[in-house]
């Protein structure tokens, strides 16, 4: 099966010296058509480094977070034609050369692929005992509020039929920071053909510069949000 133009978006909040690799390793990239990253109200060089590298960039006035600029890249990549949108970080953890792997079971059907550094197959580097524990934790939670068997719940790289957003509503305010990815992924894990497969996920050596833009406890509470208030019913 085919499955038509593939549109990568990466985030980047303040990224200059990762999203220049992003975007050369996604041009390098035989699968994926085009490149989109929103660069959040950054105050550094990461729109011109994006640019630079040639990705088209789309600039949100100011800082409104990952999901209000996710939100924008996806409607974007639908207004230039994307049938599947690839969502990676602007943070260079993901590998882009992963990304066919992403496609393969689109290709075969599935509407949403998930990667995950747990499954078999996985792989991480340098990933921090703290990450290792809350990534595994999330997942079980993930698994019971949806009942699907997802090992890496909180992995921002994945890909997706983009006519699914046709039916998952993104358009809340409440979804704006880290809320819109777990959000997105409980609807497409309980009401689309969703399936998992095998990535890796880096992380700067021991000591190095900071892995997260993650502030604890509030954008904490956002990634656990949305499940609490899905599986409650509280929202949908
Ligand atoms: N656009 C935007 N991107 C953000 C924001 N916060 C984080 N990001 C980007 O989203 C990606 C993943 O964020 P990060 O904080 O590293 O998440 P983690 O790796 O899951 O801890 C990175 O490319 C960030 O630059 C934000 O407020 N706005
Ligand atoms: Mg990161």
């Amino acid at each position: 099966m085919t499955i038509g133009p593939v549109i990568a978006v990466a985030p980047a909040f303040n990224e200059e010296r990762k999203i220049g690799e992003v975007v050369r390793k996604l041009k390098a990239c035989a699968a994926v058509d085009r490149t989109i990253v929103v660069d959040d109200g950054s105050t550094d060089g990461t729109a011109a480094e994006a640019e630079a590298a040639g990705a088209e960039v789309l600039r949100q006035p100011k800082n409104a977070g990952v999901g209000a600029a996710l939100r924008a890249g996806f409607k974007a990549a639908r207004a230039r034609g994307a049938a599947v949108i690839v969502v990676l970080g602007g943070d260079d953890q993901d590998n882009p050369d992963e990304i066919p792997r992403l496609l393969g079971p689109l290709k075969a059907g599935f509407d949403f692929v998930q990667g995950s550094r747990w499954t078999v197959g996985g792989k991480t580097e340098n990933i921090p005992l703290f990450r290792r524990v809350t990534t595994r934790l999330y997942s079980l939670l993930f698994r019971w509020c949806t009942g699907f068997p997802s090992t890496d719940g909180t992995n921002g790289f994945r890909a997706f039929r983009a006519n699914i957003l046709d039916r998952i509503d993104l358009e809340k305010p409440w979804l704006n920071a880290y809320e819109l990815e777990p959000f997105l992924f409980y609807h497409a894990a309980k009401f689309f053909k969703t399936a998992e497969v095998p990535v890796t996920k880096r992380y700067p050596a021991k000591g190095g510069e900071s892995y997260t833009k993650m502030v604890p406890f509030k954008s904490w509470w956002s990634i656990l949000r949305p499940l609490i208030l899905l599986k409650l019913g509280l929202k949908k």
